[in-house]
């Protein structure tokens, strides 16, 4: 008899016990507050901002709402906004979402980070926030794009969904930019099931923030500006506060499954990884391949083939935004590498606890796909 395996998906959450949240679930139904920038919210706040090294968190129900928020902090609602055409079709919808006209810019075909050459092209007038996004947690060229935004007096925010606890020479990613947010979805390194944080720099700026996510308001009387309602609730928060210190050995135990693939793929002709394992500071969130034109089949070829296997990678991110019906409207011109880069890619299942004998049964389909 054939015994099926079990399906591997793309990823798997790491709960911490359940023990460990059961005095922060009593805090809860003691206070009866559930919500509004409860205790549990202003404590994970202040945790997070000492865990990442960074001046402000403000966090919020998601980092979809979280990238609306920031934008929005910024006092307009017209203009354009330059962002990756490769990404997750939350970082465009949200600044549309916003009111913004959207110019998609095309990406380094190494980093797959938006290319600061091409956003500088794209500059006009009109151009109100240049909104990155730090791919698979590969950091921008942050360097670049700040000074282009200083030269032309233009913020950059970053949609950092995938940086938590990724680090560069001078500390967290989340500290680049005028403004940086965060995902903590499930599907992502730390997670409170849903949730998200924009990370600033003033109190100022936080303030701002904070009130943007609740209406608005600032006190009983006054309602200072357009906001909405991107809070998160006791609930998460208390999610957090216990997923809070095991992060740093997921990351760990990530960044084993991360040496195994590269160490065993990194010479098959056609397959390049994307976020090689060797440099300081990653976070291992996940392992794209790209399936070029020496390997035997396509992507999408090789994409059928594991799935018949029970091996559910993604393809992210495809389709392009560029394609999508809503954004017709925007010009697909001159996104080559962005356009390669959403054939061709790949991620492969990557969490803390893939056990080696699964991941060997990814690896032997990639190695041998004919076989
Ligand atoms: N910016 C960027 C660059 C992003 O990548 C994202 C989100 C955002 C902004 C917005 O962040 P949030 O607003 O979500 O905070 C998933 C996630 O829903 C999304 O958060 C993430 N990026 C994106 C890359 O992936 P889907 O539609 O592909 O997820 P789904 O439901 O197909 O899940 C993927 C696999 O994960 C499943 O096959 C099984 C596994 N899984 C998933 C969930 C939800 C679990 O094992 N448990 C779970 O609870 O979008």
């Amino acid at each position: 008899m054939i015994v099926p395996h079990d399906p591997l998906y793309v990823t798997r959450p790491t709960l911490p016990p359940r023990d460990d949240i059961e005095d922060l679930l009593k805090k809860i139904w003691d206070s009866r507050f559930l919500t509004n920038r409860g205790p549990l919210l202003q404590r994970f706040e202040t945790e997070l901002e000492r865990y990442l090294d960074v001046p402000h968190v403000s966090i919020v129900a998601n980092a979809t709402l979280g990238c609306m928020v920031a934008l929005r902090s910024l006092g307009i609602d017209q203009g354009e906004v330059i962002t990756p055409a490769f990404s997750f079709v939350a970082t465009a919808h949200a600044a549309r979402w916003v009111g913004f006209d959207l110019v998609f810019a095309d990406i380094d075909p190494v980093t797959l980070n938006l290319d600061p050459k091409d956003v500088e092209r794209r500059i006009t007038p009109r151009t109100r926030a240049i909104f990155p996004v730090h791919c698979y947690a590969n950091p921008c060229d942050v360097e670049a794009l700040a000074e282009i935004g200083a030269r032309h007096n233009i913020p950059v925010i970053y949609d950092g969904a995938h940086c938590f606890g990724a680090v560069d020479e001078g500390g967290s990613l989340l500290r680049h930019g005028d403004l940086s947010v965060v995902s903590f979805h499930a599907t992502k390194v730390f997670s409170t099931f849903e949730g998200g944080a924009i990370i600033s720099h003033d109190a100022k700026t936080k303030q701002l923030i904070d009130r943007l996510c609740n209406y608005g308001i600032v006190d009983e009387t006054q309602i200072e500006a357009l906001g909405l309602n991107a809070k998160m609730s006791e609930l998460h928060a208390a999610l957090g506060l216990a997923q809070l210190p095991y992060v740093a050995s997921d990351i760990e135990k990530r960044a084993g499954v991360s040496q195994r693939y590269w160490d065993q793929m990194s010479g098959i002709p056609g397959v390049t990884c994307v976020c090689p394992p060797n440099r300081a500071g990653l976070n291992y969130y996940s392992f794209p391949i790209l399936v070029g034109q020496q390997y035997p089949m396509s992507r999408d070829i090789l994409y059928q083939k594991l799935q018949d296997v029970g091996v559910h990678a993604r393809k992210y991110f495809y389709p392009l935004l560029a394609d999508l019906p809503m954004y017709s409207d925007v010009s697909p011109g001159g996104l080559d590498n962005a356009r390669r880069a959403s054939e061709q890619v790949l991620c492969l299942p990557l969490y803390p606890d893939l056990a080696s004998t699964d991941q060997d049964r990814i690896i032997a389909c990639i190695c041998d796909p004919c076989g």
